[in-house]
């Protein structure tokens, strides 16, 4: 896949060619003219990939004609051949020091030089050592106080910076599934179950858990050692051991025998949050716990449980379903039996986020296989309908009439397989579009043009960064146009690389419930928008949710799975979510009219 630029790494690209022009000593106006392009993009209201896309680049006010030259490379070969040659030679080192206030170009190259730092990674430890080390005040042009406040810098800068990245939940669970399928083909290997974050189905993980069942642990933690992608480990045990695999995920592994596996399981699964609120739970009861088992703390007798309903049952709970394991109140809701029914993946009747590889001509990307593929998936996967939701043809490149007859091709190849292979699958096809809320809050696409679909996705793709009030005006504008049945992907985020935008969710609950519509679970694995807390407010709000995958290819319709895991951490009963519904129904609810 591409890269997804965002403004903020292509900012810090640009001030990177500025500092190697600077430490060049090139022109004076080639380094401000590459500082000012940096700021500029770091401010742009738009995704400057996107812009691109819209072959926008040359607008942007204060990226001159060479500089776009040059990203227009960069984005569409992932670098630049000349931002390669002006850094070529320098200190990657260099250029993590320069995004640290108060040192310059010229001191990062001369400090990663003198001191031989070359590499990027680690190199801010480096840094800091030498000036404890008492290294820096000796270099020629540098004293005590120069170094005193470089070591103050580094501190600073180190303690923002993010801590360790976390994985997207789909390639977690994939992983997992490997390395669980190699623990059980051992002999000793009873079960092998991923726990920890990755059982809670939570957006992202930090570290794979996992825990066997087994009578011979030392035999398990030896196998388990020489699991191929080992690249190092951290500690071993009798019982347990913590490894680092070569693609730098960190797995931890316990072991525990048939007769205490309840515990096992719910200690391991967590989240600690909710341990600790079980934990006082049953110290009101005179109990204690841990992954051994419930302790009767007076008699010092030790309980122990195989499964984990009889765990929860000696506590006198039923059994939580891990994904509301958060501590926000389930085990409250246990107690009174109020504990949601979850939606689960066999209630999905349909899904109405599709990207087919039809050219609509879109600003956006297109999908890579065509409509009849995906119908046949569909059917594959027990749905009863599904949604083609194109991107919108690109409006600054389409005269209306162009994006109308787009649009009409588009429906006649809809009604086309509804007549024939999705007739003999039994199943509807619908004929959405998903289309960008411009920052206005207008949609991307000509009045008459409505008139051509069953419905329309309205989606924030630009312009992330408006003030809340104005953002949320512009999403309630947006889902005042005919047709629009959902907000798509409603907070924009994209986990591990940006926040979602600022909106009043309160009025948007409301918008949406009055003028009956709903709220997308994009199932996406850097999306999962909406995220779990926004889903349970929603639903406390009356609001109904439909989950979709937005698959841009086949394949990617099988990821499903992760948008309910996300719907049923926010609490999401069959009910709530639209596509659960059966055919006839669905389309009165979706408004859909058909004969
Ligand atoms: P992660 O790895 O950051 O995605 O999140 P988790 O929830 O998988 O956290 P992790 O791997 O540190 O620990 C796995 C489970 O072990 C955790 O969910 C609950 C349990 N656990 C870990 N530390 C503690 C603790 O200090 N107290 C209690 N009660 N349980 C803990
Ligand atoms: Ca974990
Ligand atoms: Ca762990
Ligand atoms: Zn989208």
């Amino acid at each position: 896949m591409k890269k997804q630029w965002t403004n903020q790494e292509v900012a810090e690209l640009l001030r990177a060619v500025a500092a190697a022009y600077e430490v060049r000593n090139a022109s004076k106006f080639k380094v401000i003219a590459y500082d000012r392009a940096a700021t500029s993009v770091e401010h742009l209201t738009t995704e400057i990939k996107d812009l691109w896309d819209e072959g926008k680049i040359n607008e942007i006010p204060g990226v001159g004609p060479s500089i776009a030259q040059h990203l227009d490379e960069l984005f569409a070969k992932g670098q630049s051949s000349h931002f390669r040659e002006v850094m070529k030679g320098l200190p990657p080192a260099m250029f993590e020091l320069i995004k640290i206030s108060g040192i310059g170009p010229k001191t990062a190259f001369k400090l990663c030089q003198s001191l031989k730092i070359w590499r990027k990674k680690g190199a801010l430890e480096r840094i800091k050592k030498a000036a404890e080390e008492g290294k820096i005040r000796r270099l020629p042009g540098f004293g005590e106080e120069s170094e005193r406040k470089i070591k103050e810098a580094v501190t600073q800068a180190k303690l923002k910076k993010k801590e360790k990245p976390r994985m997207l939940l789909p390639y977690a669970a994939e992983l997992a599934k490997k390395i669980i399928a190699y623990l059980k083909s051992s002999p000793w290997v009873e079960d092998a179950q991923p726990l920890g974050s990755l059982r809670r189905q939570c957006a992202t993980i930090g570290d794979i858990d996992i825990a066997v069942k087994t009578k011979k642990p030392k035999k398990v933690v030896a196998f388990f050692l020489k699991f191929p992608q080992i690249k190092q480990v951290l500690n071993q045990g009798e019982k347990k051991a913590s490894v680092v695999l070569r693609n730098e995920t960190q797995v931890d592994l316990r072991t525990q025998d048939a007769q205490t596996w309840g515990s096992m399981l719910q200690y391991f699964t967590g989240s600690k949050h909710h341990n600790i609120a079980l934990r006082e739970w049953a110290q009101k009861r005179g109990l204690s716990l841990s992954e051994y088992g419930i302790k009767k703390v007076k008699t010092g007798k030790v309980i122990r449980t195989k499964t984990e309903e009889e765990f929860y049952r000696y506590l006198g709970l039923p059994w939580i379903p891990p994904e509301l394991r958060e501590d926000q109140g389930e085990i409250e809701a246990a107690q009174k039996n109020k504990l949601p029914k979850l939606v689960s993946i066999k209630d999905i009747k349909g899904d109405l986020h599709l990207h087919s590889d039809f050219d609509v001509e879109p600003s956006h990307d297109l999908g890579k296989d065509d409509m009849e593929t995906m119908v046949k998936k569909a059917a594959q996967l027990g749905y009863q309908y599904l949604g083609f939701t194109e991107h919108n043809p690109s409006i600054s490149q389409h005269t209306s009439q162009q994006i109308i007859s787009i649009l009409s091709r588009k429906k006649e190849l809809v009604e086309k397989i509804n007549r024939t292979c999705a007739k003999k699958l039994n199943i509807k096809v619908l004929n959405g579009l998903e289309v960008d809320i411009l920052p206005d809050g207008r949609l991307a696409l000509p009045e008459k043009a409505f008139a051509l679909l069953d419905y329309v996705i309205a989606s924030v793709h630009t312009s992330f960064h408006q003030p809340k009030e104005k953002m949320t005006q512009r999403i309630l504008t947006a889902l005042d146009f005919p047709k629009v049945r959902f907000l798509g992907h409603p907070t924009g985020r994209k986990l591990e690389m940006r926040e979602g935008y600022e909106v009043d969710w309160e009025k948007v609950f409301a918008k949406v419930l009055k003028n009956g519509q709903f709220l997308e679970v994009n199932a996406f694995p850097d999306r999962l928008d909406l995220p779990d807390f926004l889903v349970k407010e929603a639903i406390q709000h009356g609001v109904k949710l439909v989950v979709n995958t937005d698959a841009h290819q086949v394949e990617h319709m099988e990821l499903m799975p992760y948008g309910v895991a996300v719907a049923r951490r926010g609490w999401a009963r069959k009910k709530d979510i639209v596509n659960t519904l059966p055919w006839r129904k669905f389309a009165k609810v979706f408004k859909i009219h058909y004969n």
